[in-house]
């Protein structure tokens, strides 16, 4: 009998380092892409990323370990009849052997539960097979009973009758109650099975429209290409105070030009990892707290705490991989946070590999994260 005992590498430490940063669901996000999970190629979630190349809509937030919560919808299966679904006066409505049945001109059939403004939600139902024709027929997120209000169709058809669609869809929440809705219009039948929602936490960041959706590639590892043209992407909306007053964060990143650019921004005045050569006097860090310092590969950049855009491109030389510290930035009054999206002129050109954004560490731990960083794109720190 003998007992091994293994060592972790570096690599395995930092990351279980960050883990352990994020264990008690500290604010912050974690965009980590060694390999193609949590990276899909539309917004909604439905179409993984497969190969280099493809656009990436939806980054998922790793932080908080990609654990779906407990189901929100209440007899979802219509194992238990008709329970906890509502229909409106326009709507019929009945359950037979476990599958529900909407006609109406319109019908809607609604469900409501509460949730957290900003934080997504897994939502997935069945659009079965049905007996008639109808112009629309579908399952919806909204905020209202009749899906009036921050609509997201989960699975709709406009002809249900041949065979089961399954969707599914990661949806932001808009409100404090939301409603899943059933709908069925030009009084055809239609049936719905399978509807669950699921809370899937974390700072996922998007991009809704295809052009602007940077590309996955790959040169010996794998990173995001942004074209300095449109590409970018957001998170959901989120409460002030989410992210909080004294934060880090590492980003490597290699500059495919000379150009201005934001790397992370709320809005015109908070923006931070600002750029420009021409940028003067004006700080690289805006509206985020004056204590924001930058460090580049590990070495102070030039400015202290008033690092200038001009400075930081002085500093981030182009056609290099880098790593970008900005250590206790005051991003409490942020409700958003844009990535390479502050605006016409200021996209980023450029290749970003993984973000971490969390609250301000120890210099032992931020050394630890750095190097780690580093190792994933080729710099020895
Ligand atoms: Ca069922
Ligand atoms: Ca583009």
């Amino acid at each position: 009998m003998s007992i091994v005992l293994f060592s972790k590498t570096p690599t395995q430490r930092a990351i279980a380092l960050i883990r352990g940063q994020f264990s008690a669901g500290q604010p912050g996000l974690w965009y980590e892409f060694g390999t193609f999970d949590g990276l899909y190629q539309d917004s909604a979630g439905t179409t993984p990323v497969t190969a280099v190349t493809q656009p990436v809509g939806l980054m998922l937030d790793k932080r908080l370990g990609l654990v779906l919560g407990p189901e929100l919808v209440t007899n979802g299966d219509f194992s238990n009849g008709t329970t906890g679904w509502t229909p409106d006066a326009g709507a019929t409505f009945s359950v037979s052997a476990g599958v529900a049945s909407v006609k109406g001109i319109p019908g809607y059939v609604a469900q409501s539960f509460a949730t957290v403004i900003g934080k997504s939600y897994r939502i997935s139902g069945v659009l079965k097979a049905s007996p008639s024709l109808a112009a629309f027929a579908g399952i919806r997120k909204s905020d209202t009973a009749t899906a009036t209000t921050n609509t997201v169709t989960i699975v709709s058809a406009s002809n249900p009758t041949a065979t089961d669609t399954e969707g599914s869809a990661l949806v932001v929440a808009t409100a404090t109650t939301t409603f899943i809705v059933m709908q069925s219009n030009n009084n055809g039948t239609a049936l719905f099975d399978g509807i669950t929602c699921k809370l899937f936490d974390g700072n996922h960041i998007l991009q809704a429209t295809a052009g602007a959706r940077p590309l996955l590639q790959e040169s010996t590892f794998k990173y995001l290409t942004f074209d300095g043209t449109n590409d970018g992407m957001a998170t959901g909306v989120f409460a002030a105070g989410t992210l909080t007053a004294d934060m880090d964060c590492f980003i490597a990143i290699k500059r495919n030009s000379s150009a201005k650019s934001v790397l992370l921004s709320f809005d015109a005045s908070h923006h931070f990892g600002t750029f420009d050569s021409a940028g003067g006097a004006a700080t690289a860090s805006n509206g985020v707290g004056a204590s924001g310092t930058y460090l580049l590969d590990g070495v102070a950049v030039p400015g202290g705490t008033g690092t200038t855009q001009a400075q930081l491109n002085t500093a981030l030389i182009v056609s290099a991989w880098h790593v970008l510290e900005v250590h206790n930035l005051d991003l409490s009054a942020f409700t958003q946070l844009k990535l390479s999206l502050y605006g016409a002129g200021y996209f980023v050109n450029g290749n970003i590999k993984d973000v971490i954004l969390l609250p301000a560490q120890s210099d032992a731990n931020r050394s630890v994260i750095r190097k780690y960083l580093g190792s994933k794109v080729g710099l020895a720190l």
